[in-house]
């Protein structure tokens, strides 16, 4: 299809990349990490992934898109270090696609490992992402393995656009899950809509008694900030401290951050 081939062009043309977007740890008020988003750029400029989403439920495009993402990620946070950048950390984004074994016959684990380990890189330095349709999706039981692997290597794992699917809560005790990704959809309804707000409560809850961390998502004003504050949150991300941003403007981003 037209999106497929689209998604080819980027990546023959190497034209996908990360952009960075600022977590922020209320308690410190300083940045502890990135998430790692995937843009790509054509013609008429930057585009999202959501307009090659189709692309993400292609085996191989999925592989190759993630293979990018990971390399990228990993020299971006290599130039950072040799520099002094302190990014802290950075969190990857991975699809239920991006766990099969590649042609060598390495899992995920197999790959993010290597490749942090070619970086010199501590594991501490990437976080991965995952949402709960990708741990439902584990029937051929390749994801929790390699997940556990990662964990163990000293990876932590975030369960995204947490609440908006239907895992079951005795999924997340199956998963070394280490932190919550409060979506965004509760977070922007939280002032305006009580029971936005009792879920961000409840989830925020859930995850301390789980002995996860809470992270919120797509926070835009002071407003939700304090709300999240009072709600004991530890991180906020969204544009209210920065939009994703390009690998070259994050060292000036950490400078101005006040
Ligand atoms: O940045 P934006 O709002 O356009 O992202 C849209 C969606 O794409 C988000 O749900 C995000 O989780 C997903 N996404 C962003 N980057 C990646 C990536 O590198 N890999 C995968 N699998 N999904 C990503
Ligand atoms: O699904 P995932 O959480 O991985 O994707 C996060 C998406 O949400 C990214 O595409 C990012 O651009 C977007 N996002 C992050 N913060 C905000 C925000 O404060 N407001 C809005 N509208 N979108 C945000
Ligand atoms: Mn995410
Ligand atoms: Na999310």
């Amino acid at each position: 299809t037209k999106v497929l081939q689209r998604t080819r062009d980027a990546l023959d043309r190497d034209c996908v990349m990360p952009f960075y977007q600022p977590k922020v740890s209320l308690a410190s008020g300083k940045v502890i990490g990135f998430e790692a988003l995937l843009r790509w750029t054509d013609d008429s400029g930057l585009r999202s992934p959501g307009e090659i989403a189709e692309a993400f439920e292609d085996p191989d495009l999925a592989m190759r898109l993630g293979s990018r993402m990971l390399d990228r990620v990993v020299a971006d946070m290599r130039d950072w270090s040799g520099s002094g950048v302190p990014f802290g950390h950075v969190a990857l984004n991975v699809g239920p696609r991006e766990f099969a074994r590649d042609g060598e016959g390495r899992d995920l684990a197999d790959r993010v490992l290597a490749t942090l380990r070619s970086a010199a890189l501590p594991a501490s330095a990437l976080e991965i992402e995952v949402t709960e349709r990708t741990l439902l999706d584990d029937d051929a039981s390749i994801i929790g393995p390699s997940l556990r692997r990662l964990h163990e290597a000293g990876i932590r794992l975030a369960l995204d656009d947490f609440g908006t699917g239907y895992a079951s809560l005795t999924h997340l005790r199956r998963f070394p899950v280490s932190y919550l990704k409060i979506d965004r959809s509760f977070v922007s309804q939280m002032l305006v809509d009580k029971g936005s707000e009792a879920i961000v409560g409840a989830l925020i809850g859930l995850a301390r008694n789980l002995g996860m961390g809470a992270v919120a998502e797509g926070a835009e004003t002071a407003a939700e900030v304090a709300m999240l504050r009072k709600a004991r949150c530890e991180i906020v991300q969204g544009f209210v401290f920065g939009k994703p941003m390009a690998a070259s403007r994050v060292r000036h981003f950490l400078e101005a951050f006040v």
